[in-house]
Formats: C-alpha cells, sequence, structure tokens
C-alpha cells in the first residue's frame, strides 16, 4: 500500500512539473527570417510608417523638423514625391485608405490627410492618447498607441469603432509599433525588439513571432531599431525596414528558433 501511495505520490510530483513547464513555456512558435532582396533606404530617415502601394513604397518619418511623408521608387531608393510635415509635429504612421493618405503624430492628439496622389494636405482629425502606428484591412485603419491596445477606426471619422487587446500567451503585448495587415493578420514591430508579432484579428492573440536581428546595421543607436513592415499582396513580397537603416529588407520566413530571449521574456507575464 505505501509503495502505491509512494508511486501516487512520484506520479502527482512528475504530472505538476509537467504542467508547470507546459505554462512557463509560451508554445508560440518564434521564426528567424531569410532576406530575399535589398533595396537601399535613406540613412537619414526615421522610419514610423511604411506601406506598398501600386508599385510604390510610401514612407512616413518622425522627428520634429524631420519628419515627411514621401514615395520611393523601392529598387533605387529613389524619392519620387514627398511632403513636409512642419514642427511642432512629430510624424507617425501613414497608411492609404481610398484616394486618401492618413498620418498620425505621436503626442500631438492630431492627424493630417493628403491627397494619395498628389500629397495635397485635406482634412485633420483628432485622436485620444498617442499615435504610433497604423495600417488597414480593407474596412477599418488600425491604429497602435503603444499600448497592447489596437483601435479600428472609421476611416471617414477617424472615430474608433471596436478595440483589439493584443496578448501573447496570455501576456499583454506592450509597445506594438508599426503595423501591416498581411493575408488576414496584423504584423505589428514591438518597440525595442527586434520582434515582429503575427496577430490574429479575431482573437488577438500572437500566434507566431519573426525575428529579424539578424537584418540591420551592426552598431547602431540606441533608437535605430527595427520599425516598418510593408506587403506588396500582389507579389507576396515583404518589405521591412528600421529607423536610420541605410537598407531595406526583403524578407521571408525562416527557420524555427528555439530559445529566444525577447520572446520568452514577453511570454512569461506571470513570473
Ligand atoms: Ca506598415
Amino acid at each position: 500500500m505505501k509503495r502505491i501511495l509512494l508511486a501516487i505520490v512520484a506520479l502527482a510530483v512528475i504530472a505538476a512539473g509537467a504542467w508547470f513547464f507546459l505554462l512557463r513555456s509560451s508554445g508560440i512558435p518564434v521564426y528567424a527570417v531569410t532576406v530575399a532582396a535589398t533595396h537601399p533606404h535613406d540613412p537619414t530617415a526615421f522610419t514610423e510608417g511604411l506601406f506598398f502601394h501600386d508599385g510604390a513604397l510610401y514612407e512616413g518619418t518622425g522627428e520634429i523638423g524631420s519628419s515627411y511623408v514621401r514615395k520611393v521608387d523601392p529598387a533605387s531608393g529613389k524619392v519620387l514625391q514627398q511632403v513636409e510635415l512642419p514642427a511642432p509635429y512629430f510624424g507617425e504612421g501613414i497608411i492609404a485608405f481610398g484616394d486618401k493618405l492618413y498620418q498620425v503624430t505621436w503626442q500631438d492628439k492630431t492627424g493630417f490627410t493628403y491627397n494619395l496622389k498628389d500629397f495635397s494636405l485635406g482634412d485633420t482629425f483628432s485622436y485620444t492618447g498617442e499615435g504610433w502606428g497604423m495600417t488597414q484591412n480593407g474596412k477599418n485603419i488600425i491604429l497602435s498607441d503603444g499600448t497592447p491596445v489596437l483601435r479600428f477606426l472609421d476611416p471617414k471619422t477617424m472615430q474608433p469603432v471596436s478595440t483589439l487587446k493584443v496578448t501573447a500567451n496570455g501576456c499583454p503585448v506592450e509597445k506594438l509599433n508599426e503595423l501591416e495587415w498581411v493575408d488576414g493578420e496584423i504584423w505589428a514591430n514591438i518597440w525595442q525588439t527586434n520582434l515582429i508579432a503575427r496577430i490574429d484579428p479575431a482573437s488577438g492573440h500572437v500566434n507566431s513571432f519573426l525575428d529579424i536581428s539578424a537584418l540591420g546595421p551592426r552598431n547602431r543607436d540606441v533608437d535605430d531599431v527595427p520599425n516598418g513592415i510593408a506587403y506588396d499582396s500582389a507579389t507576396k513580397r515583404i518589405f521591412v525596414a528600421g529607423k536610420r537603416w541605410p537598407q531595406l529588407y526583403e524578407i521571408k520566413q525562416g527557420a524555427a528558433m528555439n530559445n529566444n530571449e525577447e520572446a520568452t521574456k514577453l511570454t512569461r507575464c506571470a513570473g
């Protein structure tokens, strides 16, 4: 009897250990990336917004006095069109919807619209909190603000119609930055990490991470973080950029990675 009891206790300890291990490991896959192509990128551009439209890349930059929106030829990096955002504004995310281009600002609670074709200034709009990244899903403009909550905005009024809390293994994911709608998922740079989160827009759950630490200049300023994802749905090309990076990359998902430190940190909110 004593032996049976001991065996039961031992089994219970093993089961508890296994359960604890399962709780502790996120189970969220992390993938490296491979580089399909590199393109020139203006090494002074403090990238805050990036999207692809009709064969061209559109980039929005930040910092007061050097914020602008520009249209760029992806192959050469040549600037085809540009509009400045004057001081005191600090430019952040940009996105196209219909025939308009939208731009938010970091802490000014003011957004701008432009004619997508000629970059002439249109209406301004207001919002609460900060403005970080933007993308769109064909129906709503999606806005990040540095918190784990994404806002879905009506493009006509720029007022929120719903929100989505983003979690990874149950942990809220802070500092969601530049965004991209990629084949039914929301992809997001996570500020000051090398990770791109792939988010299920229905549940807000992160289904995987891409680690882009292999990209960008080796010795870079602390502010020159990865930021900027643009998807060309026609050719399925994914472009990624970073602040003041001299190159822009076309990437593909690479091999699964084990023990990714940044992902582990994000998925262990409980301890
Ligand atoms: Ca984007």
